[in-house]
């Protein structure tokens, strides 16, 4: 097998001190974090779309890097598996253990559906054998149902009962292919779920409809012998002007409208929450109180920019409080999946590895400072604190909903007037997030 990527060494952790710029300075796969090793705590994934695809083409001009990987031609079966032999290169030489994956990320779309299906039979094969003898499984997989011109109605919310149909086969065929690649979890990102205007949508039967699709998809994922978890991929906007899985709280509340609960998580991106006016830490927290934190797409926007921006995470900040909700939460059942890109001027194969050196990193030392938080204890117990009057004879009544609406206001009219509520001490607590962060 040819050497993709040359002059490129197995990443080694090298610690905190270290100067070279292929080598771990944080992520240390086996070192343990509260009873876990760091490689347990955070599953990282590949997004072979960005990493094996994307060549840094924007609105306004074309690829600045060519991910040809040494096939004669681009978006032949030949380029399909020689992104397969890079994607395991570069998955082994950072340690990576999982893959995510769209349909038509893995093969070329042709004209007719058998076709694709044909290749995407081949590429699996490739994949798998691929896959023997290391540890590499796909985290999840997902049908892209946004690019080609037949979605630009949606997928499940389209107009069109024939594209239902065909939206339908992609998803049937993804299935397939995640669950023979060992794949945790399923993914539905309505990218194009959602309207331009209100003027010509029945928001009502595009919903029904979207769930429709879904229950289709349980059922047939369950009969082949799919486990694991769905997903819904939380997004306001673009490409639509409005997107139906706005944030988590809507997801949430769509999958259990729809009787979708019990099969349905979030994979919460980053990016995602930001654009619905949301920090990361929010969507995570929503998500994890309702028992529904499923998995991650690790990357971040830009607060300059209004959209999609996908870049590697470099705020240790936000990793930091997300990682302190992962581990509240008591894990994922998912993964980390780098749904990031290189900046377009950033077009060589070794940025490439530095792009996932600085992701790793990050959501190490996130790792790292979200369990000294917990360890350190003060957060906690400022906030334990800050309900204890729920812990006295009327608050516990309040709390076990023993009580009735003319109690509390004969106790209110005892009372007279209730004392100031206690201070929220934001500035002393983000005080102590940067004494940890810090020290
Ligand atoms: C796009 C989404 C997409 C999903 C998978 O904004 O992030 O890449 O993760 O379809
Ligand atoms: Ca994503
Ligand atoms: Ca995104």
């Amino acid at each position: 097998m040819k050497e993709v990527f040359k002059n490129i060494p197995v990443i080694p952790f090298e610690g905190k001190d270290s100067k070279n710029p292929l080598a771990f300075k944080y992520y240390n796969a086996d070192r343990v974090i509260m009873g876990k090793k760091m490689s347990e705590h955070l599953p990282f994934a590949m997004a072979w779309w960005h990493n094996l695809c994307a060549g840094g083409t924007d609105m306004f001009g074309r690829d600045t890097t060519d991910k040809s990987f040494g096939a004669s031609e681009k978006g032949t079966m030949e380029h399909a598996k020689a992104k397969v032999d890079a994607g395991f290169e570069f998955m082994k030489k950072l340690g990576i253990k999982y893959f995510c994956f769209h349909d038509v990320d893995l093969v070329p779309e042709a004209d007719d559906i058998k076709e694709t299906n044909a290749r995407l039979d081949e590429i699996s094969d490739y994949i798998l054998e691929k896959m023997k003898g290391t540890d590499i499984k796909c985290l999840w997989g997902t049908a892209n149902m946004f690019s080609n011109p037949r979605f630009m109605n949606g997928a499940g919310s389209t107009n069109s009962a024939d594209v239902f149909c065909f939206a339908a086969a992609q998803v049937k065929k993804a299935l397939d292919i995640t669950v023979k690649l060992g794949g945790r979890g399923y993914v539905f990102w309505g990218g194009r779920e959602g309207y331009e205007t209100l003027l010509n949508t029945d928001v009502k039967f595009e919903q029904e409809n979207i769930a429709r699709l879904m229950h289709l998809a349980v059922d047939y994922g369950r009969s082949i012998g799919f486990k694991g978890d769905f997903y819904i991929e939380p997004k306001p906007k673009e490409p639509m002007k409005h997107q139906y899985d706005f944030d988590a709280a809507t997801a949430i509340g769509f999958v259990r409208q729809y009787g979708l609960d019990k099969d349905f998580k979030m994979n919460i991106e980053a990016n995602h929450a930001t654009l619905a006016g949301h920090t990361f830490q929010h969507d995570l927290r929503i998500s994890a109180i309702n028992g529904m934190l499923g998995s991650i797409d690790a990357n971040q926007g830009d607060t300059l920019l209004g959209w999609d921006t996908d870049e590697f995470p470099f705020n240790v900040y936000d990793a930091t409080l997300c990682m302190y909700e992962v581990l509240k939460a008591g894990g994922l059942t998912g993964g980390f999946n780098f749904d990031s890109k290189t900046r377009r001027p950033s077009y060589t194969m070794e940025d490439m590895f530095h792009a996932y050196i600085l992701g790793m990193d990050t959501f190490a030392l996130g790792l790292i400072k979200a369990a000294e938080i917990i360890e350190d204890g003060r957060l906690d117990e400022f906030v334990k604190e800050r309900y204890s009057s729920y812990n006295s004879e009327i608050g516990k009544k309040i709390r076990s909903g023993n009580t009735s609406l003319s109690e509390l206001a004969s106790y209110a009219e005892k009372m007279g007037k209730p004392d100031l509520p206690g201070s929220g001490r934001q500035e002393y607590l983000e005080s102590v997030i940067n004494n940890i962060l810090f020290n």
